[in-house]
């Protein structure tokens, strides 16, 4: 087929919201846009288990490890799908990853961030977590069945990921006066980055408008954050902490808050390279890596092994 039949043909699938699968034809750009954006969020998974494995060896009790175990473990099985998704489009899991190592690929800035005490971890949860559930639930919808799919299975998780959160901020709200000033450290210090989590305002964000029209993306950045803070603000106020914006406020005509200034300068630092802990973050992703080769070359031998096995038996 020409290929203005092809493209035709694949803007009235996606137009019915039928989704485009590995080996159907796609343009160029759409694979390219799927490549850049799913193995960023495939990076922003495995970093984004950087910052709360800090805690594991720390967590205040047996039954809060093992929650927080759980919940990096998921993040490492999310990191999986997305590559795995990712390849379907053509790429190797290994050059994928050599761009995360070699500073070329980008992850979400919020992963740039340390975390400086427990009450973080209960931060993380509830908004990075929370943040990543407004953003995620529309993709189980989008138009590439892999990324859709895969999207299921995580947000379910990232739900209970985000009430865990949620559940150590309470406990440390309504705990002592040093643990509810923690929790409000927290909250101070992780606020405005997870709102810079939804990317740049929708003036200033180069992606989008192909990824709305290709249904990659169902809403904007500006969209998907508003809606963040409607649902965030109520929860505050049951834990009882304050938001760090005094230009917050609930608008009655627009039906939603209006929220203060972000910090743009900071966002695209960070996303520069130039946050608290960009290089820390991709050093030790780097390690892991280099000495994890002789897990891979192991499973490699072993899967030969019983391929090798497997054909003896059937010849
Ligand atoms: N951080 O045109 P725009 C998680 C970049 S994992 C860094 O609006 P787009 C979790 C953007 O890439 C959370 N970079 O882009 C894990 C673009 O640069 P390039 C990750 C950002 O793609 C473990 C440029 O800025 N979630 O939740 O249309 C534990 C212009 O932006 C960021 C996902 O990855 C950022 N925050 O929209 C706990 C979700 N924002 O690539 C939790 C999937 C923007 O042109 N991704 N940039 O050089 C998306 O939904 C979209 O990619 C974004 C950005 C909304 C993030």
């Amino acid at each position: 087929m020409e290929e203005k039949n092809l493209l035709e043909r694949f803007e009235a699938y996606v137009a019915a919201n039928k989704k485009i699968e590995p080996k159907d034809w796609m343009p160029d750009d759409y694979r390219k846009t799927l490549i850049r954006q799913i193995s960023q969020h495939a990076h922003s998974e495995i970093v984004g288990m950087l910052p709360e494995g800090n805690w594991i060896t720390r967590a205040p009790s047996l039954q809060r490890k093992a929650i927080l175990l759980a919940k990096v473990q998921d993040e490492a099985g999310h990191g999986l799908y997305l590559y795995s998704a990712c390849e379907t489009l053509g790429v190797e899991r290994d050059d994928t990853l050599e761009d995360l190592h070699s500073g070329k690929a980008k992850y979400s800035s919020i992963f740039n961030y340390p975390t400086v005490s427990w009450a973080d971890i209960g931060a993380i949860g509830w908004l990075v977590d929370g943040a990543a559930i407004m953003n995620q639930v529309p993709l189980c919808k989008c138009s590439y069945g892999p990324y859709a799919r895969a999207m299921v299975r995580v947000c379910k998780e990232e739900s209970f990921h985000q009430r865990q959160g949620f559940q150590i901020m309470l406990t440390m709200a309504k705990g002592t006066p040093e643990q509810k000033a923690m929790a409000q450290d927290a909250l101070n210090r992780w606020w405005w980055p997870s709102l810079m989590m939804f990317g740049p305002t929708d003036d200033n964000s180069p992606n989008s408008a192909k990824s709305m029209k290709w249904k990659i993306k169902l809403f904007s950045n500006d969209e998907l954050r508003q809606r963040f803070i409607d649902m965030t603000v109520p929860q505050a106020e049951v834990l009882g902490l304050t938001i760090p914006d005094p230009d917050l406020k609930w608008n009655e005509e627009r039906g939603h808050y209006d929220f203060g200034e972000i910090n743009w300068e900071e966002f695209y630092n960070v996303i520069k390279g130039n946050g608290p802990c960009n290089k820390q973050r991709v050093e030790t992703r780097r390690n892991a890596y280099d000495k994890g080769a002789w897990v891979r070359e192991a499973a490699i031998a072993h899967a030969e092994k019983r391929e090798a096995r497997r054909k003896e038996a059937a010849a």
